[in-house]
């Protein structure tokens, strides 16, 4: 196989941008699967040029386009960036693979603006990309058949996260991972259907001792989905690496269930700093919260107590909420969680709004079924800025007037403070104050009340939320244009409209086999029997 200039982007901004927080934080929501595709690029014999796009970088000059073949990781909410990237790179005669989360939930709308899409992946499957490494339009969708069993450790991987590191001045957490999926199948989740895995464990004792030997004291994230499903086991590898008298810090999000108080006393002693467990509804999931069939306040009083216990032990505890749910009705659940926020003062609440990510949930069909799912454009699907998916039981006054009376009581002064005097140490104290009084609080109550005006003044946005219309309110482009600056001229004709129901149509067409396509074999690979396949270049969608 000749011998190709790799590129590769990890879309973690999603437009240019000189935010403060971002030039703090960002570089520490790096991914680690395009770190991981370097270093197996490299290991098939190719030159790798490695950037993580935190929204400051000068793209076309830090990767310009004498490359054979790009890779772009990114999320929904990067998806407009990364087609308009697709695109200038394209026509530059560059091959272009998108991988990630997009890819995983909007397979087919990404294939008609990149070559390959990918959606799980190993090395044998990049390996097979490389090869081909040829023009196809409509992209080819690929996928290996199941999560890799191994990924490139730190040690490997170390030459693209130490130069995205080197961008941030404070905070530097290195990205790990212990295992993949989860054993938990909340319906709304990309991980409800893949089985959990763990990773190999000798090669995570060596990565921490690794760490040991380049930083003095390294702080580690972990991305496992649930962190600690094999407790035991994670924790005597961690003790194993770590000597006495050296020390690693580590956050992680777990389920509640994981956090007992024998556990919270092993992790404080090995470094856990920052736990981030989903309690997300207070009517169901409650296996996940280990709250049984408690519901409402009873479950609030008992969640309330455990996270104030979790706080005891781990300075920085933020607890994750989905808004919006179908099991929520009325103002009710909104009120529990603000007894919430006043029972566990420490605590973080941070809010995501109900988002159907494409194919990523089996609860996306039912609600695609049911003709709830808007075709809100990716842009604005990062669970904040938007919710795509029509409320069951609420007035969309109703629900944004009940979300920002939340944010207001969650963001006062009054709980800014109180949470201020419960937390310990200059980080958590002041990370919590500033993302309170910044874009998460501030921000979002700012932008939540324009988006509720805006139902009562401007009818083509209410048509819109209502599923009557499908014209894109200018409210909504002026956005996206503002917030890709220079790339907006790439932006393919048609590229902020989407098919909201294409899971559910290639589920209807397909009843068999999902998501799959006739496969056409790639030079080297075995066809994979799963809802991810070739398509043959030139089939219709
Ligand atoms: C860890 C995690 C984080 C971490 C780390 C982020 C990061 N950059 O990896 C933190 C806390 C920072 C984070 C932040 C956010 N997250 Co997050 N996060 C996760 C989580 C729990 C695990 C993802 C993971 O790393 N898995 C391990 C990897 C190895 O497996 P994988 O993701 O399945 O990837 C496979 C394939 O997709 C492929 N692949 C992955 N990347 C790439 C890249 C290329 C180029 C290729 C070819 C292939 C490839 O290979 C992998 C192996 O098969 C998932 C939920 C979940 N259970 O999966 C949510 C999830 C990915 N996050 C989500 C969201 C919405 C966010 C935020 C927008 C939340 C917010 N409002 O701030 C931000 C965005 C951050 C950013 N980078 O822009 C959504 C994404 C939905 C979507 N379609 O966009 C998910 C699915 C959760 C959900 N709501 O359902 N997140
Ligand atoms: S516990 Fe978390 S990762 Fe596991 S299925 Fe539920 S939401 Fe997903």
């Amino acid at each position: 196989m000749r011998r190709l200039r790799v590129s590769i982007l990890d879309l973690v901004s999603k437009g240019p941008s000189q935010a403060l927080w971002g030039r703090l934080m960002q570089p520490n929501f790096a991914s680690i699967m395009p770190q991981a595709l370097g270093v197996w690029c490299e290991e098939a014999g190719h030159d790798v040029r490695f950037l993580c796009y935190t929204g400051r970088e000068d793209l076309t000059r830090e990767l310009p386009a004498d490359t054979d073949i790009l890779f772009v990781a990114a999320y929904t909410q990067g998806a407009q960036l990364s087609y308009a990237l697709s695109r200038f790179y394209r026509e530059k005669g560059v091959v272009t693979v998108l991988g990630g989360p997009h890819a995983r939930c909007y397979p087919e709308d990404a294939a008609r603006y990149f070559d390959y899409v990918l959606g799980f992946t190993d090395k044998p499957l990049v390996q097979d990309v490389l090869r081909d490494c040829a023009p196809h339009s409509p992209g080819l969708r690929l996928g290996a058949q199941r999560q890799p069993a191994h990924l490139p450790g730190v040690r490997q991987r170390w030459k693209f996260i130490a130069p995205t590191l080197a961008k941030t001045p404070v905070v530097k957490l290195v990205p790990m991972i212990s295992s993949l999926g989860c054993p938990y199948t909340c319906s709304f989740c990309i991980d409800a259907t893949v089985d959990y895995k763990p990773l190999d464990t000798a090669q995570i004792r060596e990565d921490l001792r690794f760490l040991l030997s380049q930083v003095e004291r390294p702080r580690v994230g972990w991305h496992d989905p649930n962190f600690g499903v094999r407790f035991d086991e994670i924790m005597a590898v961690i003790e194993e690496a770590v000597p006495a008298g050296r020390r690693i810090d580590f956050a992680a999000e777990s389920s509640l269930a994981l956090l007992s108080e024998p556990h919270l006393q092993r992790m404080r002693k090995n470094g856990f700093m920052a736990m981030l467990p989903g309690v997300e509804s207070w009517y169901s999931l409650g296996g996940k919260s280990k709250t049984g069939a408690a519901a409402g306040l009873e479950k609030v009083a008992k969640v309330a107590e455990h996270l104030n216990m979790v706080l005891r032990h781990i300075p920085y505890v933020q607890a994750n909420f989905v808004l919006g749910l179908d099991e929520d009705a009325g103002e009710e659940p909104f009120e529990l969680t603000k007894r919430f926020v006043d029972l566990a003062p420490g605590v973080f609440p941070a809010y995501s709004l109900f988002s159907a990510f494409g194919q990523a949930a089996p609860l996306n069909l039912e609600l695609q079924r049911a003709e709830r799912v808007l075709p809100t454009p990716f842009h604005f699907l990062d669970n904040n800025r938007s919710i795509n998916v029509r409320p069951k039981n609420y007035t969309w006054a109703a629900l944004y007037e009940n979300v920002i009376g939340l944010r207001r009581h969650s963001f006062s002064w009054r709980a800014v403070a109180r949470r201020f005097a419960a937390n310990r140490g200059t980080i958590p104290r002041w990370m919590n104050a500033v993302r309170a009084l910044s874009t998460e609080g501030a921000g979002r109550i700012r932008y939540d009340s324009t988006v509720r005006g805006l139902l009562d003044s401007d009818r083509s946005l209410r048509r819109y939320f209502d599923g009557e219309a499908t014209e894109l309110p200018a409210f909504y482009t002026e956005q996206v244009r503002r917030d890709l600056g220079h790339w907006w001229r790439f932006l393919p004709e048609g590229a902020l409209q989407h098919d909201q129901n294409a899971y559910l149509r290639a589920h209807d067409a397909r009843p068999a086999a999902p998501t799959s396509v006739p496969l056409r074999r790639v030079p080297g690979r075995e066809p994979a029997p799963l809802g991810w396949a070739a398509r043959p270049a030139g089939a219709t969608e």
